[in-house]
């Protein structure tokens, strides 16, 4: 029998997708620091397994539902009091945003116009929101700072862009404490693998683990700014919680490229019997290179992601069970 923890007086705070990829870790972190939290889902995309371990804390309380639906997130803040709403639901496929843009302005950007006006309407205090490296595109000046112009080449980056927008314009006109956190590439357990366009890492650490091979698209030269969803849940209950932060964008990123070539070498030691990689044409249309800048994050939100990508391989490889021991990479 799990043991329940006991009641805490901390913080209470709504997380919207709570049972998704980076909502689950999100709310495990949350209830690591003793907040009180309600976690929303429609389980659509998330899974009630991601939630095994909150479910055993007496500090969470899970709803299911959508909060597109009429008044759900108004009655959740009605009833639960939240002082913070970190909002993380909405439609993570980039492709199928592109497909079903209808579904995607509903989820992506209508759902945050209700999160915001919930939170007008019952006093929530700060609003923390997962917006995106896509609103940046295809920008040439790297590493990306909050600065640069936010160009978005789809329709997910847009929903994100305008999502920021509206959360902005709440903190100016109501006094909203808005925290955009714009995450790069985001890996680690609980991620879905089974899109062609799910994040690389997924779909190679689910291939090495089944024996299959993995596709390089391209050379394996491109680079990305990698980073470990247990740091991105970090950033985001740092957003949450910590005192006096002013309306703010903020990317949530390591500042370091790392090719994909060495993710695969990282895999490649945890499993030394796996297939030989395969090689194929590049993606049309596809960056060769994305980095971000991290010093705001830094610097406003104390927050510096510090999980290094070789060992943020490992523990996700051994998540799912079947890699080889750490002493493989040690020696790779
Ligand atoms: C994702 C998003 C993009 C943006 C960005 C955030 C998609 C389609 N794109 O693109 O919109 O949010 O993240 O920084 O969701 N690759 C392989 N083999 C595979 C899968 C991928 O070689 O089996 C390559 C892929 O061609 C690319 C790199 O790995 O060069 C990274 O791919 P990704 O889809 O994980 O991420 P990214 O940054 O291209």
């Amino acid at each position: 029998m799990i043991a329940r923890t006991k009641p805490t007086n901390g913080p209470r705070i709504l997380v919207t997708g709570a049972a998704g990829f980076i909502g689950s870790h999100t709310t495990d972190q949350l209830l690591g620091l003793g907040c009180r939290v309600m976690g929303v889902d429609d389980l659509s995309t998330g899974h009630l397994m991601n939630l095994r371990s909150a479910t055993a804390n007496s500090n969470f309380r899970f709803v299911r539902a959508d909060i597109t639906g009429p008044n759900v997130i108004e009655e959740l803040c009605a009833g639960f009091r939240p002082d913070a709403i970190v909002h993380l639901a909405g439609l993570v496929s980039v492709v199928r945003a592109q497909e079903e843009p209808n579904l995607n302005y509903r989820l992506n950007l209508h759902a945050t116009h209700l999160v915001a006006e919930a939170a007008r309407l019952h006093g929530v205090r700060r609003a923390v929101f997962a917006s995106s490296a896509a609103i940046y595109g295809d920008h040439p000046d790297l590493p990306l700072t909050e600065s640069a112009l936010p160009q978005p080449i789809s329709l997910y980056g847009m929903a994100k862009r305008a999502s920021e927008e509206v959360l902005m314009g709440y903190g100016a006109s109501f006094g909203l404490e808005t925290v955009c956190l714009r995450y790069f590439n985001v890996y680690g357990p609980r991620q879905d693998p089974k899109s062609p366009y799910s994040g690389v890492i997924s779909i190679f650490a689910e291939r090495f683990a089944a024996g299959n091979p993995v596709t390089i698209f391209g050379d394996g030269s491109q680079t990305r700014d990698f980073v470990a969803v247990e740091d991105i849940a970090r950033a985001n209950a740092l957003a949450a919680t910590r005192p006096g932060l002013s309306p703010m964008v903020c990317n949530v990123c390591t500042g370091r490229p790392r090719r994909l070539l060495t993710v695969l070498d990282v895999f490649r030691s945890l499993h030394p019997d796996a297939p030989a990689p395969q090689f194929a044409p590049a993606r049309p249309g596809e960056i060769q290179h994305s980095l971000g800048n991290p010093e705001r994050a830094a610097d406003r939100l104390g927050f510096v992601a510090n999980t290094e990508l070789e060992s943020g391989l490992r523990a996700f490889a051994q998540s799912l069970g079947t890699a080889n021991s750490p002493q493989a990479l040690a020696t790779a």
